[in-house]
């Protein structure tokens, strides 16, 4: 089918497909069809486009020969499929009137639909806005990752407490996905390593794996937008190679006969839930290893299907490794080089050094990977050499020329990190052999050349380099704000989603009181829905007419949902002394996982839904304050919250947030932001002008400087009377009636542990700004002002740029517009 008839395609002839699709998901037709089967009527419909695409895309591909992208990362958030798309492929509304047809509203059919959760946060989310990017702007790319059979575990509350479950999103099987067993690989694991003397005298090495594991990839296709791309990711499954023991199944041992395949299987079983703490377990490694290990084999698969030497390779193929998690891949094509391709060392080095790039993505030292030799010798013993080899001719040849003798150095540049139990340091394998490294937003770049790494700095000046995160305005503003979108079609000229730099042109509209009047209408529909939604999940009504104040990321301590819940005690308590205190009705809306074995973030859940349900139920406080806990916090409840929010809270502590990515995700639909100067906001800052953000906290030279004198948090809690009337209300039985300290442990690590993320010194400045804030609420003509110059200014924050940050500075690729 040509894109002329594609885009032709009539409300009745879809109509047509998603009745011919029915006859195989729904049993009878003459009764009422399930919802669950028109969903999959719908997506078998898309299928018949989008897989039409994806062999005209490969064919293409084929023809050009060009230079691709290879995007590994343990983690994509891919969120729901239906909505994006159809928009994508700009079907949504001959999908939305045939279905109606059909007696079916196209929100109620998404509704359906399940989230692809292969992630936990900010990185995987990243990769999935990536996808979107590099599809749309016709780059010749692959994603590749792990196909979890579960996915990022489901959260509910229960005695207000976060209590997990499994996902199971592939529970009825989803549609999104096609096997390709003729992709299938092998994937050796443990036994031990062999010398070998050839023929000639020379010394061969050749490992003799333990167990070998099956590979299977899954294919999700990735539809661009507006255009005729539709690229692949590829996720593998792990299964047991030789499927089942007979002999052992004969002989009359079940259990034996289904363990190799059991243990097979759990490779790809789950998702690990961290995302800031790197566990060091055994089976994530060879999680790492596995999926690693499957695609490159894979990419050099590819390769040589089109070409008799090797001689293309680093010309053709570009690997980037989304934070550490697939550093093993370097080890793995250097083996397969080496061992299998026969290449000197040199040759196998240099090639290696041409084709990765590294994204670091956080600076916290505990999510900094390291895997212990011991570990590496059980399971990889031949990657384990390597290693040493790569680590002996790093220290010997550029550490020694720069700091010759210099041996404390070498200790701490060293691959291995010294110790009771010796350590692999998976950033430095990424640093040295990487072409480039990038960080994730200016400041954090800044701080990756001169905290993290400053020697690494110092031997390759033109390694570091920023690359700003962004987001798919495709999903983040077009399908999950339609009326929004079609309030900025009107005024903006162009197809903004596709530049979305054009959305400026709405600066011209900030003080025209119509325009105002419609873009704050709009927001107060959303909140409306919002606001049903929240009745739904929690049963607390909200008043839509009250700021709508939103804080949705991973709980983490260095995020700060505990510095919000403070103020909220202020608030509380502020209205408690003066009922008829002049604020703004506000809105407090939280979502958050918390990593199931991250006791203090599981504290901070138990104390804002305590904290909740006493305010929610107080009348004495007269609706002013509602604060909302909205369980199960993914890509598509955010799709339902960010339309709605008046205000956005990024108030990580300075230097701990990367970029943050939901900061531009909420600007992008009008919310106002209040955040420290952390990861991106100083770029959002700087986007939106001082005048529509607040601002507000220590800086991170200021935070530098406080650890460097001694932080005490003790003296502030004694200088500042209502922060220690707020922490002391918290450590009594007043939020958990008859149970005394049961919200101690929060109040303890702000006064006993050090107050780790500064949480104290933040506060003052904090409670200034919302202040600041409520009286800017108060002028509503200011207020639609601030909102929609957010939105006005965002366009720098598309992923589109970031992609094509990455495709000019790091990964040089040709720019491929179709025929
Ligand atoms: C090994 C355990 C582990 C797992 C995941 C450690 C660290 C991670 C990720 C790197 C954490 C993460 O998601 N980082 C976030 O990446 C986003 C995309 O760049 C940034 O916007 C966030 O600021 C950063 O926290």
């Amino acid at each position: 089918m040509t894109s002329k008839s594609r885009k032709n395609i009539t409300v009745k002839a879809f109509k047509a497909r998603i009745q011919h699709h029915l006859n195989f998901h729904a049993v009878d037709l003459s009764h009422s069809i399930d919802k669950k089967a028109i969903l999959m009527a719908v997506c078998s419909s898309v299928n018949e486009i989008v897989f039409d695409k994806l062999q005209s895309t490969n064919i293409r591909r084929h023809e050009r020969n060009s230079r691709s992208i290879n995007y590994l990362s343990l983690e994509y958030l891919m969120g729901r499929m239906l909505s994006n798309n159809l928009h994508n492929l700009q079907l949504f509304k001959t999908a939305q009137a045939a279905t109606k047809e059909l007696g079916f509203e196209i929100e109620d059919i998404f509704e359906e639909g399940h989230d692809l959760a292969l992630g936990n946060g900010g990185l995987g989310r990243l990769a999935a806005c990536y996808l979107d990017s590099l599809a749309t702007l016709d780059y010749n790319a692959m994603g590749y990752g792990i196909h979890y059979e579960h996915g990022l575990f489901e959260q509910q509350f229960y005695n207000n407490r976060q209590i997990e479950s499994p996902d199971e999103w592939r529970e009825y099987g989803n549609p999104w996905e096609v096997c390709r067993p003729e992709a299938e690989q092998e994937i050796p694991l443990y036994g031990h390593v062999e010398t070998v003397a050839e023929t000639d005298g020379t010394l061969r090495k050749v490992w003799h794996p333990g167990q070998i594991i099956k590979g299977v990839p899954w294919d999700v296709p990735i539809v661009g937008y507006n255009c005729e791309t539709v690229n692949v990711l590829r996720l593998w499954e792990s299964r047991a190679s030789s499927h089942f023991d007979w002999e052992a199944f004969n002989a009359g041992d079940y259990q034996d006969a289904n363990s190799a395949q059991t243990q097979a299987e759990t490779i790809s079983k789950v998702l690990y839930p961290n995302d800031s703490t790197a566990a060091g377990k055994e089976l994530r490694f060879i999680q790492q290893y596995f999926f690693c290990a499957c695609s490159i084999k894979d990419i050099i698969r590819r390769y040589l299907k089109h070409h008799d030497d090797w001689s293309q390779f680093a010309d053709k193929f570009v690997i980037q490794l989304n934070d550490t998690h697939p550093t093993i891949a370097i080890l793995e094509l250097m083996r397969l080089l080496l061992d299998e391709y026969r290449f000197s060392w040199d040759n196998a080095w240099q090639m290696c050094k041409q084709v990765f790039a590294y994204t670091n993505h956080t600076l916290l030292p505990e999510a900094l990977e390291k895997w212990s030799v011991e570990l590496f010798e059980t399971i990889l013993p031949r990657h384990l050499e390597i290693l040493y080899r790569i680590n002996e001719e790093f220290l010997n040849g550029q550490v020694d020329k720069m700091w010759p003798g210099d041996t404390a150095m070498r200790r701490k540049l060293s691959l291995i990190e010294e110790g009771q139990q010796k350590m692999v340091r998976m950033a430095h394998l990424s640093v040295i052999t990487s072409f480039k490294v990038n960080g994730v937003a200016e400041i954090h770049s800044e701080l990756v050349k001169q905290d993290l790494f400053p020697e690494f700095h110092k031997l390759y000046p033109n390694k570091l380099t920023n690359v700003t995160n962004g987001i798919t305005p495709r999903r983040w503003l077009k399908a999950c704000n339609p009326a929004l979108s079609d309030l900025i079609s009107k005024k903006v000229k162009g197809d903004w989603a596709k530049n979305l730099s054009l959305l400026s042109t709405l600066t011209d509209y900030a003080e025209d009181k119509k325009f105002q009047q419609q873009f704050m209408q709009v927001k107060r529909e959303n909140k409306v829905k919002l606001s049903e939604e929240i009745k739904k999940l929690t049963g607390v009504s909200v008043n839509p007419d009250a700021i709508f104040d939103v804080q949705i990321k991973r709980l983490h301590e260095y995020k700060r949902q505990h510095l919000n819940l403070l103020h909220i005690l202020a608030l509380y308590r502020r209205l408690l002394e003066n009922p008829r205190l002049d604020i703004n009705p506000r809105v407090f809306i939280f979502g958050a996982k918390a990593a199931p074995g991250y006791y203090l973030a599981k504290e901070i859940i138990y104390a804002i839904n305590c904290v909740a349900e006493k305010i929610n139920n107080d009348a004495r406080i007269n609706d002013k304050l509602k604060v909302v806990f909205l369980p199960n916090y993914r890509v598509s409840l955010a799709e339902k919250i960010i339309p709605a929010a008046d205000v956005s809270e990024q108030i990580s502590t300075a230097g701990k947030e990367a970029s943050g990515t939901g900061n531009m995700k909420l600007a992008l639909n009008g919310a106002v932001t209040i955040g420290t100067l952390d990861g991106a906001n100083i770029e959002i800052a700087e986007e939106v002008g001082d005048d529509n953000i607040f601002i507000f906290g220590k800086t991170v030279d200021e935070i530098k400087a406080l650890n460097r004198q001694g932080y005490d948090p003790v003296s502030i809690y004694n200088s500042e009377p209502e922060l220690k009337s707020i922490i002391d209300w918290l450590d009594s039985d007043y939020f958990t009636p008859g149970k005394f300290g049961e919200l101690s442990a929060i109040t303890q690590s702000l006064l006993n542990d050090g107050d780790h993320y500064k949480v104290l010194a933040d506060f003052v400045s904090y409670s200034q700004a919302q202040e600041a804030l409520d009286k800017a609420y108060k002028d509503q003509a200011g207020w639609a002002k601030m909102a929609i110059m957010n939105t006005a200014m965002m366009g720098k924050f598309t992923s589109d740029r970031s992609i094509e940050d990455y495709a000019n500075n790091i990964w040089s690729l040709d720019k491929n517009l179709p025929a």
